[in-house]
């Protein structure tokens, strides 16, 4: 058997969305992820030059070789742009295998630990009472974990809130606009936002919160000490990523559990972080990790440190990335949460769907492989159209994280 050839599909319903399809000489194909949001155009370079010349005539079936090819055999590794390609060429070949096997994905790596996956969903109200609303709203339909972003008093705008009425999308057409942030106006309203949240929204009910990497380390961990009594299910990269040693003073103060690691692509911005027990929930995406045969031994090194997965779930994440954490999720023992933002409609005019949300999770069905298609003509009516993730200044205008 032998790759035949690979292209890659940009669109843009409503999103910039990269697709690898890998097709073989036994008229099966298969389908990866492959965007980064706002730097769409640095993975098909990296996929159309590099990768699909080299992919062709190679044996789909030899997964773990041609991912070694790819990362092992590359002079230059690591980083989200090889990465992201690494993971997409992955996911189809997976894909493929469980096609040609006819059965789904989860059944090539371990089987069901479960039925159905724990998913949480996003609050982001203008202010306190917005976001309490909109959690309560999410809970009637069902979800029993929530993520709560807000407008903070003070503050133009504010990570996680969209600007208008529509449903939050943080890349915007052109290039980056600029958002303005203030830390102290920001730690000074969330333990307050949590306090009301318990009180209106009971004990039972897993909260979560997202700092965006917008913390120093002390200020990480006064917040984490602050929201304490409010138990949350975790503290979403109360520092910077790059800053590892960080996590060990934000653990000395507190028993927040901390999850990491949406823009991590390899284990090696885990080993630290998993070996000296910093963190409880590794949130690197199958579609910027390496794929499935490289989280597979990121969750295996998290499991024997009794650390589970919090897969990064937002809308920038292609049906075909979502569907393969589904699976992931439904495999792996060490499983924790999914993030959950449902694509717009228009999305899956393009993307089918094999997965669907009950009660607090998703359930995806048996087809083989992945399970997802995409509709390549409807895929062109929907052009490419750069957009980017914002930048963020402090209010003076120094330049700051986003
Ligand atoms: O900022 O997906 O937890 N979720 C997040 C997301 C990310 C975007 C970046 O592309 O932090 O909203
Ligand atoms: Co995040």
């Amino acid at each position: 058997m032998k790759i035949s050839n690979a292209k890659v599909i940009v669109c843009c319903p409503g999103r910039n969305f990269v697709t690898l399809k890998i097709y073989t000489d036994q008229g099966v194909y298969g389908l990866g992820d492959a965007t980064l949001n706002g730097r769409e155009k640095a993975v098909v370079s990296y996929l159309e030059d590099y990768c699909i010349p080299a992919l062709v005539g190679k044996d789909p079936r030899n997964i773990e070789d041609i991912w070694h090819y790819f990362y092992k055999g590359v002079y230059w590794k690591r980083g989200p742009v090889s990465m992201a390609a690494i993971s997409a060429i992955d996911l189809a070949l997976w894909d493929i295998k469980g096609k040609m096997l006819n059965t789904p994905l989860y059944n090539l790596i371990g089987g069901k630990s479960r039925d159905r996956i724990l998913v949480y969903a996003h609050a982001n109200g203008k202010n306190q009472e917005e976001t309490i609303e909109q959690a309560q709203k999410e809970i009637e339909q069902g979800f029993k974990a929530v993520r709560l972003q807000s407008g903070i008093p003070g503050l133009d705008h504010t990570y996680g809130v969209p600007r208008d009425d529509k449903p939050y999308e943080p890349a915007q057409k052109g290039l980056p606009h600029e958002d303005y942030w203030d830390t102290s106006k920001y730690l000074n309203f969330v333990p307050g936002l949590f306090a009301k949240a318990r009180e209106v929204l009971g004990a039972d009910v897993h909260l979560l919160h997202d700092v965006h990497h917008r913390c120093t380390p002390i200020e990480a961990a006064r917040l984490a000490k602050e929201l304490e009594p409010f138990h949350l299910f975790w503290l979403e990269d109360p520092v910077s990523g790059e800053l590892q040693d960080g996590l060990e003073i934000v653990r000395k103060h507190s028993t927040t559990p901390i999850a990491i690691g949406e823009v991590f692509n390899t284990v090696y911005d885990y080993t630290t972080l998993i070996a000296r027990q910093l963190i409880d929930y590794v949130r690197m995406p199958v579609s910027h990790g390496g794929g499935i045969t490289h989280l597979l031994k990121v969750a295996a090194m998290a499991s024997v440190y009794h650390i589970n997965t919090g897969f990064h779930g937002a809308t920038d994440l292609s049906p075909v990335a979502m569907a393969a954490a589904l699976h992931f999720n439904t495999a792996i023992n060490n499983f924790g949460i999914q993030e959950y933002m449902p694509h717009q409609e228009i999305v899956h005019e393009v993307f089918t769907k094999n997965y669907w949300f009950k009660d607090g999770y998703l359930y995806i069905d048996d087809s083989p492989g992945i399970g997802i298609d995409i509709d390549e003509k409807k895929a062109q009516r929907y052009p490419y159209e750069m957009a980017c993730l914002p930048v963020n200044r402090k209010l003076d205008g120094t330049m700051f994280y986003w």
